[in-house]
């Protein structure tokens, strides 16, 4: 006489991740790239990015650039000056080959 024995797998249960997140006030406004930019990395809120904070924006940000764009070389980029490398940064460089 055999005795069968059924053992029971485990079956892993996988979590279906949730999508049920009201959005939030999302503003519709149109708000320029490098303004919403500087305002998100303005981490200590200071009113300026510091290179550190620039780098977390772009880390190929040098200091020799970012005292480039720092006008008034306060060691911080304001909105302004942000604005101005942000506008650099993704104009297309200025070296269309001449005729
Ligand atoms: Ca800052
Ligand atoms: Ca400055």
């Amino acid at each position: 006489m055999m005795k069968m024995i059924v053992a029971s797998a485990a079956l892993a249960a996988f979590a279906a991740p949730a999508f049920a997140q009201q959005p939030t006030t999302t503003p519709a406004k149109p708000k320029s790239m490098a303004e919403d930019m500087f305002t998100k990395h303005d981490t200590d809120k200071n009113g300026g990015l510091s290179i550190a904070e620039v780098k977390v924006v772009d880390a190929t940000a040098a200091t020799a650039d970012f005292d480039t764009y720092d006008a008034d070389k306060d060691k911080a980029l304001s909105k302004a000056e942000f604005a101005m490398r942000a506008e650099a940064k993704t104009t297309p460089p200025a070296s269309a080959p001449g005729e």
